[in-house]
């Protein structure tokens, strides 16, 4: 079916975010979907301070700001609410980064997602704390450079693999989880279309590139995002009702092209790459023997 990306925008410019920002594209795409009727609830990150100061702001859905560790709940609360003055049709979104998801909004997020609240939670991931100066989180991929994995004469980089939170989200059995990025609008809209038609959690992870923190040129900030999802390093999924469907890239390439138009990676010699490679090749296999499984469950 002929698909087209609404024209409606709900983001105006005159943000604060730095140039080939992918989190700003991100929550550009997420409104388009979801349109005026949307409450957004955003904790400490990047995200706190794009929309600017007031009276400024970018945004023409309302934002409410929450502590670092409380997206989870606070989403939970914000639906409760607009239950209860009768405003089901209003989508809540909590549009959260990667430290904010993985590692410290982790047990709130899984309490609103157990709890079956019927929200969005949207983690933008720019795979580190950026914010607050490029430091690791556990959404850091094996490898990067990063102000707290400074690489040096100890060649000090991150040395463990990414936590996937949509992975752990299907593990979870969240209702709808997914996998996409700024790269690929359209997979985006579609799977956001996908995910307002169920009633309950619904987890949607956005790679979202970060030319300041990935050392990149702001200019290849998509391609970058293309890249991820060609090379297997940030595979396309859609889990939906227990049932898991994988992409499969239209045209593959090599990590080494994903690696090193980035600075973080530079440092990578062909031994870590073959490690890298073997973490990725291992996480495609369990993803396409789970959609497999999925697929044809076992009696
Ligand atoms: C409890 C608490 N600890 C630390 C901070 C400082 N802090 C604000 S934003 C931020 C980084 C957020 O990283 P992430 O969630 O990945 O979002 P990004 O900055 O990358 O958009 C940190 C550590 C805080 N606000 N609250």
């Amino acid at each position: 079916m002929p698909f087209s990306i609404p024209r409606e925008e709900f983001m105006e410019p005159g943000h604060t975010a730095c140039h080939g920002c992918g989190a700003t594209l991100a929550m550009r795409y997420v409104l388009k979907a979801l349109g005026k009727n949307t409450v957004v609830s955003v904790p400490a990150s990047c995200w706190a301070v794009i929309p600017g100061a007031m009276p400024y702001r970018t945004l023409d859905v309302p934002m409410v700001y929450t502590p670092f560790a409380a997206t989870g709940a606070v989403i939970s609360g914000l639906r409760e609410s607009l239950d209860i003055q009768g405003k089901e049709d209003y989508n809540v979104v909590g549009f959260a980064g990667d430290g904010g998801t993985a590692d410290i909004g982790l047990q709130s997020l899984s309490g609103a997602m157990e709890r079956g609240h019927n929200v969005f939670y949207i983690m933008y991931d720019n795979e580190g704390y950026m914010n607050t100066g490029v430091q690791r989180s556990g959404s850091t991929p094996f490898g990067a450079e990063t102000t707290t994995t400074p690489v040096g004469i100890d060649r000090n980089f991150k040395r463990q693999n990414k936590k996937v939170v949509a992975d752990i989200m299907m593990a979870q059995g969240v209702p709808y989880v997914a996998t996409a990025t700024i790269a690929y609008p359209e997979d985006l809209i579609r799977k956001l279309n996908n995910a307002r038609k169920i009633q309950g959690p619904k987890f949607i992870q956005i790679l979202a590139t970060c030319p300041t923190g990935w050392y990149l040129p702001p200019e290849k900030s998509v391609e970058v995002s293309k890249l991820a999802v060609q090379s297997g390093v940030f595979p396309l999924y859609e889990f939906q009702n227990g049932v898991l469907r994988v992409s499969k890239p239209s045209r593959t390439v090599g990590l080494k092209d994903y690696l090193s138009i980035q600075g973080r990676f530079s440092h990578l010699n062909d031994e870590d790459i073959a490690q890298l490679q073997e973490y990725v090749n291992n996480r495609m296999t369990m993803l396409l023997e789970k959609e497999k499984d999925t697929a044809n469950p076992r009696p």
